[in-house]
C-alpha cells in the first residue's frame, strides 16, 4: 500500500493501551485494531497481540488462518512495515502466544473444585457440593479438558456431518431450527473418576489425573437427537461407528476425538446438545455444541464438536485407540501394549461414593476426618451420611447400602431418584442414611458404601480385582474414615 506511511516495529510496540490505541503488525502491514476490539469474537483476548507481530501469535490458532480474517484485518490497515522488519519479526517473535488464551475465567474455582491441573484445566467438584443438589450447577460441574478451550466464532461455525464419501454442514441456527429439541437428565462421569483410590501397595501406582470422587456431575442436556440428524442426511443406513471430532487441536493438528458404536448413535438417547441446565453451553463444557452419550464414559461426550463422521472404523484419535481402555493387570507399562486388542471403553460400571461428611481439604489427602455432628444431628442423635450412585448403560440403581463394620452388616439408605424408563436411567441417584450416634465407636472407624443396579451388578470390595495401569473404571467400595468429636 504505497499511499500509507511507514511505521517500524518500535513504533508498533508503543501502541498497547486504550489511549495510544492497539496496533499490531502482520507481514508488511501495520494495523490499528482499536475499534475492532469490541467486535472480536474472542473478546479482549485480541489485546494480547497488541504491539506485536501476528505471525507468532496466530501460529497456534489455525482458525485465524483463513482468508476472510485477513480481509477483515485489511480494513484496519494504517501503514506499512519497513522492508526487512517483517522477517526479523517472525524470527525475533519466538514468544508464541499462549495456547490457552481462550480458556474462560473460572469464578470461585477454588471454592467449587479440587483443581488437578490449570493448563489444561482439570478440576473435580468437591464432594459436599456434589450432594447439595440433584442437578449439579454449571459452574460447579467438573471440567476435564485434554487441551485448551478452542476459539469459536459462532457466525462462522459449521457442524460437518458426513461419511467417507460425502459431507454436509449445519450452522448453529440450522441445527436448532431444523430439528426437534429434547431434554434429558444425565450424569456424565469420567472413567478416571476415583482413580486415586486404585493405587495400592500390592499392584502399584496407576497413571493419570488423580481424581477423588468428583469427576462426575448430573445435568440436564438440551439438544437434538444425533439419530435425527444422521437420518436427515441418509447416514443411518451404513457404518459401524460414529466418530466425533472436536475443535481442540494441538499444534500438529491432532484434535480430540472419540467414537461410539452405530447402535448407540442411532438409539433414542444420544444428543447433540446446545444447552446444559437450560443455559447456553459454557466454553468449558463445549460451546457451541457437544455430544452427550448418556450411560457411557465421559470421554465419548465430545465437546466443541466440529465434525461427525459415520464410518466402518472407530475414531483413530489417541483417546479412543490408546487411552480409556482397561488394560490387563499384568501390564505395568502402557507403552508395551497392543492397544488394538483391547476394546475402547463405552458404558461405565455401577458406581457409588460417600460425599458427606467431607473435608474441604483434598479428599485424596484426608486420612481421618474429624467431625462434630451438626445441630440437627445432635437433636436427632443421628449422624447423616450422603452420597451418589449411578450405573452405566441406563441401568437404574436398585439400592445403596453402607457398612461401618467392613461389610459384615449393611444398612439400606434412602434414595432420591427420578422415574426413568427401563434402560434409560441416566440420571444419578442421591442417597442418605442416618446412623444413631450411640452405635458409633469413639475411636476412628470406616464407613463404606456400595450400590447395586437393577441388573444385580454390584461393586467389588477392593480395587485388587479391577486394577489397571491407567486407573480407569475404579468402582470398588468407597471408604472414608471418621472420628467423632463429641
Ligand atoms: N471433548 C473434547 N473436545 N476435548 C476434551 O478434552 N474431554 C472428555 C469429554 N469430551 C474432552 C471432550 C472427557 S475425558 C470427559 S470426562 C468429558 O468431556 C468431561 O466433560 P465436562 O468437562 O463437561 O465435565
Ligand atoms: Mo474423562
Amino acid at each position: 500500500k504505497p499511499a500509507l506511511p511507514t511505521f517500524s516495529m518500535t513504533e508498533v510496540a508503543k501502541h498497547t493501551t486504550k489511549e495510544n490505541g492497539y496496533w499490531l503488525a502482520y507481514k508488511d502491514g501495520v494495523y490499528d485494531v482499536s475499534s475492532f476490539v469490541e467486535n472480536h469474537p474472542g473478546g479482549k483476548q485480541i489485546l494480547k497481540t497488541a504491539g506485536k507481530a501476528l505471525e507468532a501469535c496466530w501460529k497456534v490458532f489455525t482458525i485465524h488462518q483463513i482468508d476472510h480474517v485477513y480481509e477483515i484485518l485489511e480494513e484496519y490497515r494504517i501503514g506499512n512495515l519497513p522492508p526487512g522488519e517483517r522477517e526479523a519479526n517472525a524470527k525475533a517473535q519466538e514468544e508464541v502466544l499462549d495456547l490457552f488464551q481462550y480458556d474462560p475465567e473460572r469464578i470461585n474455582a477454588n471454592e467449587n473444585f479440587f483443581i488437578r491441573s490449570e493448563r489444561p484445566f482439570n478440576a473435580e467438584t468437591k464432594p459436599s457440593i456434589l450432594v447439595s443438589s440433584f442437578i449439579t450447577p454449571v459452574e460447579k460441574f467438573y471440567v476435564r479438558n485434554h487441551m485448551h478451550v478452542p476459539f469459536v466464532n459462532i457466525n462462522e461455525y459449521k457442524l460437518e456431518i458426513g461419511n467417507e464419501k460425502s459431507a454436509y454442514s449445519l450452522s448453529y441456527d440450522d441445527l436448532k431450527d431444523k430439528y426437534q429439541s429434547y431434554t434429558i437428565t444425565s450424569a456424565i462421569q469420567c472413567s478416571g473418576n476415583r482413580r486415586s483410590a486404585m493405587n495400592n501397595e500390592e499392584q502399584g501406582t496407576v497413571q493419570g489425573t488423580p481424581w477423588y470422587v468428583g469427576a462426575i456431575g448430573n445435568g440436564t442436556w438440551t439438544g437434538v437427537k444425533l439419530r435425527d440428524v444422521l437420518e436427515s442426511f441418509g447416514f443411518d443406513k451404513e457404518g459401524k461407528h460414529v466418530q466425533f471430532i472436536g475443535l481442540d487441536c494441538d499444534t500438529s493438528q491432532r484434535c480430540y476425538g472419540a467414537s461410539i458404536p452405530i447402535e448407540k448413535a442411532l438409539s433414542d438417547d444420544v444428543l447433540i446438545a446446545y444447552k446444559m441446565n437450560d443455559e447456553v453451553l459454557t466454553t468449558d463444557h463445549g460451546y457451541p455444541l457437544r455430544i452427550v452419550v448418556p450411560g457411557t464414559v465421559g470421554a465419548r461426550s465430545v465437546k466443541w464438536v466440529n465434525r461427525i463422521v459415520v464410518s466402518d472404523k472407530e475414531s483413530d484419535s489417541h483417546w479412543q485407540k490408546a487411552d480409556y481402555k482397561v488394560l490387563p493387570s499384568s501390564i505395568k507399562q502402557p507403552q508395551q501394549v497392543d492397544y488394538d486388542r483391547e476394546p475402547a471403553l463405552q458404558e461405565f460400571n455401577v458406581q457409588s461414593a460417600i460425599c458427606y461428611p467431607a473435608s474441604s481439604e483434598d479428599g485424596n489427602k484426608v486420612k481421618i476426618l474429624s467431625i462434630k455432628p451438626n445441630d440437627e444431628d445432635i437433636k436427632n442423635q443421628k449422624l447423616t451420611i450422603k452420597g451418589y450412585a449411578v450405573s452405566g448403560g441406563g441401568r437404574q440403581i436398585q439400592n445403596v447400602q453402607i457398612s461401618i463394620d467392613h461389610g459384615k452388616t449393611w444398612f439400606q439408605t434412602e434414595l432420591e431418584q427420578l422415574a426413568q424408563p427401563y434402560m434409560g436411567a441416566y440420571a444419578w441417584t442421591l442417597w442418605t442414611y442416618r446412623i444413631p450416634l450411640n452405635d458409633l465407636p469413639s475411636k476412628p472407624f470406616d464407613v463404606m458404601c456400595r450400590a447395586m443396579d437393577t441388573h444385580a451388578n454390584s461393586q467389588p470390595d477392593t480395587p485388587l480385582g479391577i486394577w489397571n495401569i491407567r486407573g480407569v473404571m475404579n468402582n470398588s467400595w468407597h471408604k472414608i474414615t471418621l472420628q467423632i468429636d463429641q
